[in-house]
This record gives C-alpha cells, sequence and structure tokens, in this order.
C-alpha cells in the first residue's frame, strides 16, 4: 500500500468539511462474509447471485429462494464488525466530533457497519435482518434464526420475504435522496470495497466528482472506477482504513505530544 497515497488521502480527510463512504461486500470479506460475486461458496456454487436476488426468482421458487437468504443472514449473525468497520465508525465520529457531516451509505445488507458503532447508515439495498409482509409490506425484526419453515410466514400464514432491494425493484426512495444529497454535497468521496457495477449505487461516485470532491477508491483489485478517482488505494479495507484513519487524526495527538517535546 503506498505510503504517499496514504499521507495525501490523510491529510485531505482531516481538512474535509463533509466526507461520504459508499462500501460493498469487499468491506466484509474480512468478517468472512463472501463477497457477492463469490457469495456461491459451498451449498450455493451452482446458483447465480444475479438470478437468486430478483422478485422473478422469489415468485418461481421462494423456498429456495429463501433458504439461499436464510444462509446468508445465519452466516451475517455469526460474523463479527472487522477493523475496516471499525475505522468507519471512528472516522464518522472525528468528521462529527470537528463540526462536519459524515455519511455512509452501504450496498450491505449484513449489518456489521451498525454492529461497529456507525450511525445513521444508508442502507441502499435494504437488509437481510429485516423480512417483510409479501401482502402487507409489515416489516418483522424479531425472527428466529435459522427460519423453522421456507419460505417463513406471519401467524396469519402470509409469506415474508427478505427486506432487501433486488435487480429490477426501485431503491427505498428515502435513501435514494439522502444519497443524491450527500454526495453532490461533499468534499470526499470514498468508494470502498465495491465492483461498482450495479447501479444506482455506482453512481454517486460520478455525482460527488462532478460537484468537486476529491475521490478516493480503496479496493483490494481494480475496478470500472479505478480509473477516474483522485486517489485509487489498492489493498484490503481492514488494513488500509484503520491506517488512513489514525494518520488523519491521531497526527494531531503525536503533533501536540511532539510540541510538548520540542
Ligand atoms: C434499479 C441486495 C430502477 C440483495 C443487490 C435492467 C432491468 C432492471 C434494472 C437494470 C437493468 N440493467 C441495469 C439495471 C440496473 C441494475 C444493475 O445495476 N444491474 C447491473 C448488474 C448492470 N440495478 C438494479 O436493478 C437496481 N434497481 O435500477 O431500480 C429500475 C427498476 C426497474 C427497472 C429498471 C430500473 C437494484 C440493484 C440492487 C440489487 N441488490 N443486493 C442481496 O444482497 O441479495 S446488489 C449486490 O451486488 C450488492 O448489494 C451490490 O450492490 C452489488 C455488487 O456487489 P458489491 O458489493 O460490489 O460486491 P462484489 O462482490 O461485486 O464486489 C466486491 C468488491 O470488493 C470487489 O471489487 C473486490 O475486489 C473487493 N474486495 C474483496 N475483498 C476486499 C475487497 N476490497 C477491499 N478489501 C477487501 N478485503
Amino acid at each position: 500500500m503506498d505510503q504517499n497515497t496514504i499521507d495525501e488521502i490523510s491529510s485531505a480527510l482531516r481538512d474535509a468539511r463533509s466526507v461520504v463512504v459508499i462500501t460493498g461486500a469487499g468491506v466484509s470479506a474480512e468478517s468472512e462474509i463472501p463477497t457477492f460475486r463469490d457469495a456461491m461458496e459451498g451449498l450455493w456454487k451452482s446458483f447465480d447471485p444475479m438470478k437468486l436476488a430478483t422478485p422473478e426468482a422469489f415468485d418461481a421458487d421462494p423456498e429456495m429462494v429463501t433458504r439461499w437468504y436464510d444462509f446468508r443472514r445465519t452466516m451475517c449473525l455469526e460474523a463479527i464488525p472487522n477493523p475496516g468497520h471499525i475505522a468507519l465508525a471512528r472516522m464518522q465520529d472525528e468528521i462529527e466530533s470537528r463540526g462536519g457531516s459524515f455519511t455512509l451509505l452501504t450496498q450491505n445488507v449484513d449489518r456489521l457497519h451498525q454492529r461497529a458503532g456507525s450511525r445513521d447508515v444508508v442502507e441502499l439495498h435494504g437488509s437481510i435482518m429485516v423480512w417483510r409482509c409479501v401482502e402487507t409490506g409489515r416489516q418483522h425484526v424479531d425472527l428466529p434464526a435459522p427460519f423453522k419453515e421456507f419460505p417463513p410466514r406471519t401467524s396469519e400464514g402470509t409469506m415474508l420475504r427478505p427486506d432487501v432491494v433486488w435487480f429490477g425493484e426501485s431503491l427505498p426512495e428515502a435513501a435514494l435522496d439522502r444519497a443524491f444529497e450527500a454526495s453532490s454535497a461533499c468534499d470526499m468521496f470514498f468508494s470502498v470495497g465495491t465492483s461498482a457495477v450495479v447501479y444506482p449505487a455506482a453512481g454517486f461516485v460520478d455525482l460527488a466528482r462532478q460537484c468537486g470532491a476529491k475521490t478516493v477508491e480503496v479496493n483490494r483489485d481494480e475496478t470500472a472506477i479505478s480509473g477516474g478517482v483522485d486517489w485509487p488505494l489498492r489493498g484490503a479495507s481492514g488494513e488500509a482504513l484503520p491506517r488512513l484513519v489514525s494518520f488523519a487524526f491521531d497526527q494531531d495527538e503525536v503533533r501536540e505530544e511532539g510540541s510538548a517535546f520540542e
């Protein structure tokens, strides 16, 4: 991981007044949650998430789709937030304690950001921890894990589905509004652990850049947006994010200590 890039990003982060971060499955990979594309480990090797995460798949085979989501939900419940999640929660604390604004947009449905301490997280694609009645839309959160029947049903016998956004479904309006508003007003935008291929989520980095923000990508690999950001930082988010946050915000303590020794 290039130290000069870390220094430049950290310096910009220390001075930033309004920061937006969007995360994808890569930020949860170090919590042992398979990323979306390789979410097919083991049992689900022969299934394509692009086909499973759709209303059509659910209508055709609600048992199979709800088993897949319950399998993933159980994995998410057993997972623990990693240093990348924790660093983002600290970044929010540091920015907000300096009177700045911080918005965390996530495509992830695992709620690990919230468990790491991030507040007011914008869940662009919903949450696997919430299931809703297919008839009334009523949300249920106190659910057994694993479910005892597939598809799971309400006490009235109506089917429950995961409260996630499937391909072909619109994102929650409130989440979209917050994402557009924050991305067009920020002075720094981070894209972390996402292949940046799914829209509209993948488009917010361009909106931020068009509105004058400095842009950063933290990803283990090259992606569709790597060539267009100001700082592409190649590496694992669980290592890069703690280093960025420490270089940005521990410097003050170091400086203060330094002054004590001058
Ligand atoms: C919409 C929730 C309006 C469910 C997800 C035709 C018809 C309809 C729509 C479309 C269409 N053509 C295009 C579209 C739009 C479509 C889309 O973008 N399709 C793509 C494939 C072209 N989008 C939609 O349908 C959206 N809705 O447009 O509504 C509409 C409505 C009707 C008709 C037309 C338009 C809804 C999209 C939301 C789908 N739901 N998830 C669930 O979780 O099961 S998407 C899912 O995949 C994720 O949520 C995420 O958003 C997406 C991509 O996943 P990533 O998070 O990026 O993960 P991935 O594995 O891909 O990448 C991980 C990255 O991390 C990699 O780069 C890897 O290198 C890196 N990495 C790995 N480890 C680490 C790491 N980086 C750092 N550190 C590490 N340790």
